[in-house]
């Protein structure tokens, strides 16, 4: 029987091992693998590409509608085609919860908008407000349609958590088998040095790092990694920016915890010096956590290595420069109030935080990670793919070369040389905080399920041709049934 497509002659690269061979697919799915497949109605000649599963970025924001009415200016249309540029085929964003509101009223609308992804896509539901209502009633109804993790934040106003409603999240996931993932901040202690801050008159982009240093991040990861220990629950620690908060998870995994760390490219390449520059361009890279000293991207590498990070994410959370960035309160990801200098332009604390990577993460990883020797193909297949989809419920699906697996692959020129530049990609947002770096391997053709979804930078997937990715139980979502002193009664 023909296949559909064939991609021949490829290096390919899985989580395991790197070989050669010819891909068979056939309904969009992988059918075969082998040499000297037969036919294919299409036929992609591989020979000197490597050939890597498509990516799973399993931490974005795309449209996402704050409390205040405000919107993430990248929508699904544009976020899922710069992310199918960069190679990434599926992605998991976010549904919002208000304070106050039911999940059903949070996010009007949103899984329908949805709907125009380019790439698959599934959702993590975050709690700002853990009422029995919400807890017990809308939330295993919404597990049951697969949308089965959930992000908490323990800082930013409009979404924190205090650590009681943090241990009502955990208890409710534990009994509904859904996965937490957690954003680790101290956000009484970012509210007191960014008052003190504020009252000496210090008010740039660079201060924004000094208002949330790294024992602020290390505190509230060991904290939140005690409280999942109480409460028996595995959890992914986001975004990880540097050693302190990297050790804690170290600490936690080598005493048996099912903890998990993720990092993002910006965290391994940019640093404070990127907070910094003329005309408030240092906006441009304020995030939280926040960018770290330049030495802190080498620890960080060393905990990829290691194994301690095993996820590397976009956090893309786009907000345009022209726009959002020099623009004061734009957004529910700022702290305090909206205060703006004599300049006009609006102080470190009120600058909307996120940078847009959604197309340069896996570039950015393949360059600086496997062209520069720091890891191997397998280890950028784990971080970009493989490990998410076994985090999330979707191992064998996505993150796969198997037999099976959807037929969602990238083509990667490794000898491909290009200096990223803003009007190469395809997101909606006005600058790149990563212009002007160099890179050494690109994709040059993105199949999704089986479809050329992207060749040589141009889009051919349209607007709608993604799937929601439902997701089921799974045993690494579970505890592993150690809660001492019979409190596992009190649990249930
Ligand atoms: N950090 C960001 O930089 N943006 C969105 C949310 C977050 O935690
Ligand atoms: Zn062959
Ligand atoms: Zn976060
Ligand atoms: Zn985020």
């Amino acid at each position: 029987e023909e296949f559909d497509l064939v991609v021949r002659g490829g290096t390919l690269a899985s989580a395991a091992e790197v070989f050669e061979a010819d891909i068979g697919i056939r309904g969009g799915r992988i059918a075969a693998l082998g040499h000297g497949l037969g036919r294919g109605r299409e036929e992609i000649p591989a020979k000197g590409m490597i050939v890597t599963p498509g990516g799973l970025d399993s931490h974005c924001h795309l449209e996402e509608m704050g409390q205040d009415g405000t919107v993430h200016e990248e929508s699904f249309a544009s976020g899922s085609a710069a992310a199918l540029a960069g190679g990434t085929t599926s992605f998991i964003c976010f549904l919002p919860q208000w304070k106050g509101h039911s999940l059903a009223a949070s996010a009007p609308g949103y899984e329908a908008r949805a709907a125009a992804s380019r790439a698959d896509y599934s959702f993590h539901q975050i709690i700002t407000d853990p009422t029995p209502e919400v807890m017990e009633k809308e939330l295993p109804a919404l597990v049951a349609r697969g949308i089965r993790s959930l992000k908490v934040f323990l800082t930013y106003d409009p979404l924190r958590l205090t650590d009681a409603q943090f241990l009502e999240v955990l208890a409710s996931a534990r009994r509904l088998d859904a996965f937490v993932t957690v954003h680790c901040e101290n956000y009484d202690a970012i509210g007191w040095r960014i008052q003190a801050l504020l009252k000496a008159g210090l008010t740039d982009p660079l201060q924004h790092a000094w208002s949330r240093p790294p024992v602020v991040e290390r505190e509230a990861t060991h904290r939140a990694i005690a409280l999942a220990e109480l409460v028996d629950q595995p959890i992914q620690v986001f975004h990880v920016s540097c050693e302190e908060a990297a050790a804690e998870i170290a600490r936690a995994r080598a005493r048996g915890l099912k903890v998990w760390g993720e990092t993002c490219p910006q965290y391994f390449t940019l640093s404070h010096e990127d907070l910094t520059g003329a005309d408030f361009a240092g906006a441009k890279a304020v995030c939280s956590p926040a960018l770290r000293e330049a030495g802190e991207n080498a620890r960080i590498w060393r905990r990829i290595q290691d194994g301690t990070l095993d996820v590397v994410t976009s956090d893309h959370c786009g907000f345009s420069f022209a726009t959002q960035k020099r623009v004061a309160g734009g957004s529910a990801y700022g702290t305090g109030a909206a205060v703006r200098r004599p300049d006009g332009m609006p102080a470190f604390n009120a600058i909307p935080n996120g940078v847009p990577g959604i197309e340069t993460r896996l570039p950015v990883l393949f360059s600086e990670g496997v062209s520069k020797g720091r890891i191997d193909l397998p280890a950028f297949v784990r971080l970009s793919s493989a490990n998410a989809a076994a985090l999330f419920g979707l191992a064998g699906r996505k993150g796969s070369l198997a037999p099976g697996a959807d037929a969602d692959l990238v083509l990667w020129d490794p000898d491909a040389e290009r200096v990223i530049r803003n009007d190469g990609l395809h997101h909606a947002i006005d600058y790149t905080p990563w212009k002007g770096m160099p890179v050494k391997g690109w994709p040059s053709v993105t199949i999704r399920r089986g479809e050329v979804a992207v060749r040589e930078g141009e889009v051919l997937a349209p607007p709608g041709s993604g799937r929601f990715l439902p997701r089921g139980p799974y045993a690494l979502a579970r505890g592993r049934g150690v809660v001492p002193d019979g409190f596992d009664a009190a649990l249930a």
